[in-house]
């Protein structure tokens, strides 16, 4: 059985078990928090979560986990069957993950933990925000998915993304990044999925649990 390490925290985490719950793919889930232990970073080389236990074998990475399970449980598809319609949903994910997530994270201790805030590092990262959001302006599709007429991949990273991002740089910057975007019909569109509704149920009754 396909076994998700991680917890219901994090964004990463909940974009895998969107796809397994989309997909049917029965999972154990089990709770882990990212270390630099080294009993921790035995089990998971970066030190971060989720990771993956499956056939006796184990990775990390959201996105590798995303492609071994549609290689290995293609129904229901979460790719196009077009390969450069594929390409574009893989286009999306990344763009968005390295020139929006990645970015805002940056500002995620400040934010959610209170961490200090360097001056220097708020103006550099709304800069490459406002680079990132256009670019990914320039792709997105929301029709009613973020890459088209389907639901893809991207949507159970994209959709899992997008709150985590507005919530922090309505934080640090009082700033709707996304605002030009039709972002609200498209989360409302997610939250009719059962699959959705459950991953984002585990997310509040994780923060309820932390407060
Ligand atoms: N590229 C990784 C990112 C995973 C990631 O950043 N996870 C966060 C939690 S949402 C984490 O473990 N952060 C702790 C750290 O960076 O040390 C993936 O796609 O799985």
């Amino acid at each position: 059985m396909f076994k998700l390490s991680g917890m219901p925290l994090s964004n990463y985490h909940n974009k895998v078990k969107l796809a397994l719950l989309e997909k049917g793919i029965a999972f154990e889930e089990v709770l882990a928090r990212p270390s630099q232990d080294a009993d921790y970073l035995a089990l998971c080389p970066t030190g971060k979560v989720p990771y993956f236990e499956v056939d006796g074998g184990r990775f990390c990475e959201s996105q590798a986990a995303l492609e071994y399970l549609e290689e290995c449980y293609p129904t229901p598809p979460l790719l196009p069957a077009d390969a450069l319609a594929r390409a574009k949903v893989r286009e999306l994910i990344h763009v968005f993950e390295q020139d929006i997530e990645l970015v805002a994270r940056r500002m995620l201790p400040h934010a959610l933990f209170g961490a200090p805030l360097n001056e220097g590092v708020w103006d550099e990262v709304a800069r490459q925000l406002d680079r990132g959001l256009a670019s990914f302006r320039r792709i997105a599709r929301f029709a009613p998915y973020v890459a088209g007429d389907a639901f893809t991949m991207a949507d159970c990273a994209i959709a899992m993304h997008i709150p985590l991002v507005t919530r922090i740089t309505q934080i640090v910057y009082q700033r709707d990044w996304f605002a030009d975007l039709p972002v609200e019909a498209y989360l409302a569109q997610m939250k009719q999925r059962p699959a959705y509704q459950q991953v984002r149920a585990d997310l509040e009754a994780a923060r309820a649990a932390q407060s």
